[in-house]
């Protein structure tokens, strides 16, 4: 089928421009073992992406009743995010942080942690999407309770899988990249950094739906 290029063109425009982006620290300069902020309600199509302030931290998929696993060591037809070790310090020599992106591709709740270490029984969890609404329970405060408890902390390779199953459960699309120190205060997120960001992975964003137009 072919497409001409002006009318994909227009329809990834139209899709950049309703697309936010939610930056989300991970750790601090204290090295605390959280992520600022952990509770956030963003739309499909949105992006999240977390900037890794300092230490070696990750970002990983679970499900709720089983923290700090990933979620595709319980059902292997999801296939959880995975950021991968980011190790501030390796490039902080260069004056940058690393970031990774994650595009937003559901409503439902989606739960993540680190798993670095016992980080994931310290608290260094959060969630997308949160809906106590419909599950009372099902809370990011009873999530944290649950992960405290979590017999041990995994990371995808831990299970043998860093890609997992064949369907998306709401969070595919990553994309890592650096984007300059934040100086000043320590919840300093430098706004042209991130206005620098959001263009790469929009542009990201837009190979991989070029793409997907290409196979139709
Ligand atoms: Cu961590």
């Amino acid at each position: 089928m072919q497409f001409s290029t002006s009318v994909i063109a227009t329809a990834l425009l139209g899709l950049v421009a309703a697309q936010k982006v939610h930056v989300v620290s991970v750790s601090s300069a204290n090295k605390s073992l959280a992520f600022y902020p952990d509770n956030l309600k963003p739309a499909v199509g949105d992006m999240i992406q977390f900037q890794f302030l300092a230490g070696n931290h990750s970002v990983v998929q679970s499900n709720f009743d089983n923290p700090c696993t990933p979620i595709q060591q319980h059902d292997s037809t999801q296939k959880g995010m995975f950021s991968g070790y980011m190790n501030v310090a390796a490039s902080a020599a260069t004056g940058m942080i690393p970031t990774y992106t994650m595009n937003v591709t559901t409503d439902k709740p989606l739960w993540l942690y680190c798993s670095q270490g016992k980080h994931c029984q310290a608290g260094m969890v959060m969630v997308l999407n949160e809906n106590t609404a419909a599950n009372a329970s099902r809370s990011l405060a009873a999530f944290k309770e649950l992960s405290a408890k979590a017999p041990q902390n995994l990371d995808p390779f831990a299970i043998g899988s860093t890609t997992g199953g064949a369907t998306p459960t709401g969070a595919v699309g990553g994309t890592t990249s650096t984007i300059p120190s934040p100086t000043g205060s320590a919840s300093g997120t430098p706004a042209q950094a991130l206005g620098s960001m959001v263009s790469v992975s929009a542009w990201t964003g837009l190979l991989s739906i070029a793409a997907a137009l290409a196979m139709l």
